[in-house]
């Protein structure tokens, strides 16, 4: 076994992650409860549409990964709530619209019926907006830091969700449906699909703690490579679990016809991409010296998840 999966074991035992993940559920849940307008605030059927997708029981693993990284730079969780939410309100829009009829006409997520099915399409449009702006509202919030200006937090979130990144991911990926693309393709459209807010997770989590230049480099490498093996791994997921284990509908991919590690590879060479990828984030790690040990716990837990 090589010295990094060694040590990626040790942190894993050592480490109560289920208690980091119950506490960083809980304090992010809370935060966003007290952020979003309540079911009855008028008009109550965007709100309702609002709360439903973001508290349907998503995993939370982008602000776990933002708690984890501010953790990691010795930064106040107070000051990381608001951004670790905002990436949820991002990710759960990117859902809800991923689910539409226009896109991947989905009818399960997180376990329950999809925004549309139960909203109407016009609503969940408008839900997926408004969770959109309410990430920025959330930034808003945050002071700024000495080596980091509310601006700084600003363009992160915009960049990572914007044309360039997570839009051009799903661009990417509706337009190579049915179609034979590379692999250099499929790393394009999961570096923005994917990649790109899970890296913006933990950027934000070290900007929230005024990390170093040189730590915010190493927390962009970690982030870049968790985010790439988590969508190996979640295309290993769509052709090896059930829809019931992954709360949406599994074989999507292949019933699209969409290009995946698995199908192009192998479900063999997927895995052990996956565990170099994990190998890559970990050795990102190096420069906290022992103190990035949630991060490594994520890493790890996300590499062996089944769901
Ligand atoms: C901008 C409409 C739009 C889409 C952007 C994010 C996305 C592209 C599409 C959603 C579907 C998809 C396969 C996204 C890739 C990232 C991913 C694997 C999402 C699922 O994340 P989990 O497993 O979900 O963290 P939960 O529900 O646990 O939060």
């Amino acid at each position: 076994m090589s010295a990094s999966r060694q040590s990626q074991r040790q942190a894993v035992t050592e480490f109560d992650l289920n208690r980091f993940l119950e506490e960083s559920t809980a304090q992010v849940n809370r935060t966003l409860d007290r952020a979003l307008p309540s079911e009855r605030t008028r008009p109550a059927t965007i709100h309702k549409a609002m709360r439903y997708s973001l508290f349907a029981g998503g995993k939370r693993m982008r602000p776990a990964l933002c708690l984890a990284a501010a953790q990691a730079c010795g930064g106040q969780i107070a000051d990381a709530l608001p951004l670790a939410c905002a990436v949820e309100c991002i990710h759960t829009y990117s859902l809800i619209h991923d689910d539409l009829p226009a896109m991947d006409n989905d009818d399960f997520r997180r376990g329950k019926p999809t925004n549309h099915k139960v909203f109407g399409e016009g609503i969940a449009v408008l839900a997926g907006d408004a969770l959109l702006t309410q990430a920025f509202e959330l930034a808003a919030q945050c002071r700024g830091w000495p080596r980091y200006a509310h601006q700084d937090v600003v363009l992160e979130l915009a960049r990572a969700s914007g044309s360039l990144q997570l839009i051009a991911g799903q661009v990417a990926d509706l337009e190579g449906e049915g179609r034979r693309i590379s692999v250099a393709d499929l790393r394009y459209i999961h570096e923005r699909k994917t990649s790109a807010l899970l890296c913006c997770s933990v950027r934000l989590g070290g900007m929230s703690a005024n990390c170093t230049a040189a730590r915010l480099k190493a927390l962009t490498q970690f982030g870049y490579h968790v985010g790439l093996a988590f969508q190996v791994i979640d295309d290993i997921l769509d052709v090896t679990q059930s829809s019931e284990k992954l709360g949406k509908t599994a074989g999507k991919d292949t019933a699209a016809q969409k290009a995946t590690y698995p199908a192009m590879v192998g479900l063999e060479k997927s895995r052990k991409i996956a565990q170099q990828l994990t190998d890559k984030a970990f050795a990102a790690l190096k420069p906290f010296k022992g103190r990035a040990v949630a991060l490594e716990s994520l890493a790890g837990f996300l590499l062996n998840r089944d769901c």
